[in-house]
Order: structure tokens, then C-alpha cells, then sequence
């Protein structure tokens, strides 16, 4: 079978307070496929983002998308480059898992969590670092692959 392919998406820009989290999942996402933006969750990375072409970054990450099976995104901290990203997986009808940490004390955009429909998009809601790996497995395990 082949391996199956995840797009991790995170704030980059939009702010890194939650880098450390972002690292974590992608740790734990490397267990259940291929994390092909794998950079999102570089703590060295600082939210003015890398050196390169914002053209260059914008068309290779739409490309990366495309080839994904499934997208996962950290959502509590808002990022104009997740929700567009999570517009174009939508329109993609990629499977989609989006999680919100509502201890943050933010309410999660109505466009995000009004395009969950239960199935192909979801949204969990959960904790902090160590309720990630179950929310993961539940997803993944609910897999049609
Ligand atoms: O608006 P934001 O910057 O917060 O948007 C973050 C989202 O856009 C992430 O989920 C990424 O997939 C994408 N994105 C934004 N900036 C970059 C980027 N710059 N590289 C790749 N994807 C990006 C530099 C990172 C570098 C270390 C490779």
C-alpha cells in the first residue's frame, strides 16, 4: 500500500506561540504517513517565514496539497494562509481534520467550523499536547484506505 500523504497546516505568519505544539504534531502525524510540509512544525522558525519567493512558496504548497490524501491543521491560532489553504482543501474535497484548542479562550471561525460536516471535514476539539495522538488515531482509524 502506499504511504499514505498529509498536509499539515499551522500558523507561520500568523504568529508562532503555539511552534512547540505544531512540532508535536507533526511528530506524532509522521506515525500515520508522509507529513509533506514537515517545516510547519520547525521551532526555529520565527513567523516572518523562510527567505524565499512568497510566489515560489504559495504555487509548491498548493501542489503539495493537491497530492495529499488528507490535510490536518492546528486552527487556535489564527492564520490567514491555514484558512486559505483549508478553503482550497474544501473545494479539493480532501478529508480534512482541523483542531481548536477552545482553552485558548477564541472561538473558532464560523467558516471553519460551519464547513464541518462530521465526515469529510471535522473539527476536534481538545486540550492540549496530550490529546493528540488519540484525536490522531481516531481520525486515521476512521480512514477509508
Ligand atoms: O499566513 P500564515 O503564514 O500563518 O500561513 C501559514 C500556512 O501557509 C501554513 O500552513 C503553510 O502551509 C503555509 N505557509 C506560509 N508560509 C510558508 C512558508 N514559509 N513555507 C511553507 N509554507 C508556508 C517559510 C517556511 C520555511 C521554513 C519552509
Amino acid at each position: 500500500m502506499e504511504t499514505r500523504k498529509i498536509y499539515f497546516c499551522a500558523s507561520i505568519r500568523g504568529g508562532r506561540a503555539d511552534a512547540r505544539l505544531y512540532e508535536h504534531i507533526v511528530k506524532t502525524l509522521a506515525r500515520f504517513g508522509k507529513v509533506l510540509t514537515e517545516h510547519v512544525g520547525d521551532i526555529k522558525l520565527d513567523h516572518t517565514g523562510e527567505k524565499s519567493d512568497d510566489g515560489a512558496i504559495h504555487d509548491r504548497d498548493l501542489d503539495w496539497l493537491r497530492q495529499a490524501d488528507v490535510v490536518v491543521a492546528e486552527v487556535t491560532q489564527p492564520s490567514l494562509g491555514v484558512g486559505y489553504e483549508l478553503g482550497h482543501a474544501y473545494l479539493m474535497r480532501k478529508r480534512t481534520l482541523c483542531l481548536f484548542r477552545p482553552s485558548s479562550g477564541r472561538k473558532l471561525s464560523a467558516m471553519i467550523r460551519g464547513a464541518a460536516d462530521g465526515e469529510r471535514m471535522l473539527v476536534a476539539d481538545y486540550v492540549g499536547q496530550d490529546d493528540v495522538e488519540p484525536v490522531l488515531e481516531r481520525f486515521f482509524n476512521t480512514q477509508p484506505r
